[in-house]
């Protein structure tokens, strides 16, 4: 998926993991099979009475120590590659840029849009809510903004469930009486398929979404479209 800053941030870190860790496996059982035929049992030789070679060992701890710290220090940086990492400035206009909050639920998902610059969910300014009853066709789907940065907050309101949009490799757990918070931004258009990622009852695996990224333009009228068709909304 070109375009994406997150997937291929992601798609990095794991490369960079998984060729470290195939090439301290390729040793470690390398000098396995060294050892096991280079000092396997033969007739009238005693086995060594030594135990331990302290330097020897100390070496190895100081060695993996040093790659531990450089597998932190260099997927830390990764973080800041996709273009969301905190800075004085966003941190500062926090308070703005669109506002999601993720309900699931026993079987399905609730999407909460915050007015315009606003993080209060309370007043309901527009909800997108379905039931996942009626296969691929009858699922919620969340639409944001092209460019735009969207704190998404996931939560529940029965038992644990888990946002996950596995092309892009989004993915935040949803706690009852708990919010968890991720930033994303998608460069592209695009409409990806999302599922709960923790089990969660019987009708789990049907409990999808669509995440649909569209176009400013399109983005403001969509929301104040939803925003109108809120039942409090009329009422008010
Ligand atoms: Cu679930």
């Amino acid at each position: 998926v070109v375009g994406v800053p997150f997937r291929q941030v992601w798609d990095r870190a794991l490369t960079f993991e998984v060729i470290i860790a195939g090439t301290v496996a390729f040793i470690v059982l390398t000098l396995t099979v060294f050892a096991l035929i280079r000092y396997r049992s033969r007739a009238r030789e005693r086995a060594s009475q030594h135990t331990e070679h302290k330097a020897m060992e100390f070496g190895y701890a100081f060695l993996l120590l040093l790659i531990a710290i450089a597998i932190v220090i260099v997927t830390r940086s990764f973080n800041s590659d996709d273009g969301l990492a905190p800075t004085a400035q966003t941190a500062a206009s926090s308070h703005g840029g669109l506002h999601i909050r993720v309900t699931g639920f026993q079987w399905c998902w609730r999407f909460q849009y915050a007015g315009p610059g606003s993080t209060d969910f309370s007043s309901l300014y527009a909800v997108v809510q379905k039931n996942c009853l009626h296969g691929p066709s009858d699922v919620p789907t969340m639409v944001v903004p092209v460019g735009e940065t969207v704190t998404v907050e996931t939560t529940s309101q029965d038992v644990i469930h888990s946002w996950w949009v596995p092309d892009l490799r989004y993915k935040l757990d949803a706690f009852p009486n708990h919010v968890n918070t991720v930033t994303l931004r998608l460069t592209r258009t695009g409409r990806w398929i999302g599922h709960c990622a923790e089990f969660c009852g019987l009708r789990h695996a049907e409990m999808s979404f669509w995440l649909k990224a569209v176009t400013q333009e399109q983005f403001r009228s969509w929301l104040s479209a939803q925003h109108d068709r809120q039942p409090t909304a009329g009422a008010a």
